[in-house]
């Protein structure tokens, strides 16, 4: 008997085993030939946009080195189960460990590798997304206010309300206002609020960014699949804060400029007026 108890020594089978379990696992994984787009989206909806699958990758790139760990611990404490049982080992209190340098060091280096590593990926990530160029090809002034949005195409970043080659559309509570978006053509945001912080949220482009009072906060993206999509707030904003909905529709670029004609056409040119707020939910 050995001083734990059996000596039919499963530790050692498994420490023959594991690196075989684990070059089986390597094979099955790699010789599959999948790439990160066969991978299940894990509940994110299909990226519409470049740099939309920045987004996708990094979500299913996390959910991987959760279930990395998670299979190491898991199989940890089966292992443990199977073969340290009492019963088995005939060990009444095994081994207590204190004060064990390598263990407590690798305690501390393990979670900072981990944490290294995420971080690395979200900045690296995060600083593309919210990088904007110069000259992008489109500007919309997104105006978000409780209960709508309005969007103010091809006007500057101070808009001008003389600004004939401008035009805007106002949403409100009842009608979501729908934002237009030439296909394959970068389009910057320029998010500005009228009263509290807002979040300006296309969700299939999987890109959101707060609408804050006194800010005008940046993002740029290129769509890049025709179609219409849904858009909502994603900051609680008050009453009717789940009515604060748009629609997005990627066009051709002809669809878009006639989209934009036909708004000028109506008058709507320049910026948006002020005093379109539709406090109060009366207005169903
Ligand atoms: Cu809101």
């Amino acid at each position: 008997m050995s001083p734990n108890g059996s000596d039919r020594s499963p530790r050692r089978t498994m420490r023959r085993k594991l690196p075989q379990a684990l070059a089986l696992g390597l094979v099955i994984a790699t010789a599959t030939g999948c790439s990160a787009n066969d991978l299940p989206r894990l509940g994110l909806p299909s990226p519409v946009t470049e740099e939309g699958p920045l987004v996708l990758h990094m979500w299913q790139g996390s959910w991987i080195a959760a279930l990395v760990v998670g299979v190491l611990m898991w199989g940890l404490i089966i292992w443990s189960v199977i073969f340290h049982r009492r019963s088995r080992t005939g060990v009444q209190i095994p081994p207590q460990t204190r004060y064990n340098v390598p263990i407590e060091a690798l305690y501390t280096a393990v979670p900072i590798i981990i944490v290294s590593v995420l971080f690395y990926f979200v900045a690296r990530d995060e600083s593309r997304l919210i990088s904007v160029s110069e000259k992008p090809q489109h500007t919309v002034n997104v105006v978000g206010f409780q209960w709508s949005w309005a969007f103010n195409y091809e006007n500057t970043e101070n808009p001008d309300p003389a600004n004939k080659d401008a035009a805007y559309e106002v949403g409100t509570p009842k009608e979501a206002p729908t934002l237009y978006l030439p296909v394959n053509e970068s389009v910057q945001f320029r998010l500005t609020s009228r009263d509290v912080i807002h979040d300006f949220w296309p969700i299939n482009f999987l890109m959101k960014m707060d609408v804050v009072p006194g800010v005008v906060n940046k993002f740029e993206v290129t769509p890049t699949v025709k179609g219409e999509y849904k858009g909502k707030c994603a900051e609680l904003c008050g009453v009717d804060h789940s009515r604060m909905l748009f629609n997005v529709k990627v066009v051709d670029r002809a669809e878009y400029d006639k989209h934009l004609a036909e708004l000028r056409a109506k008058g709507q040119t320049g910026a948006v007026p002020s005093g379109i707020t539709t406090m109060g939910s009366e207005e169903k």
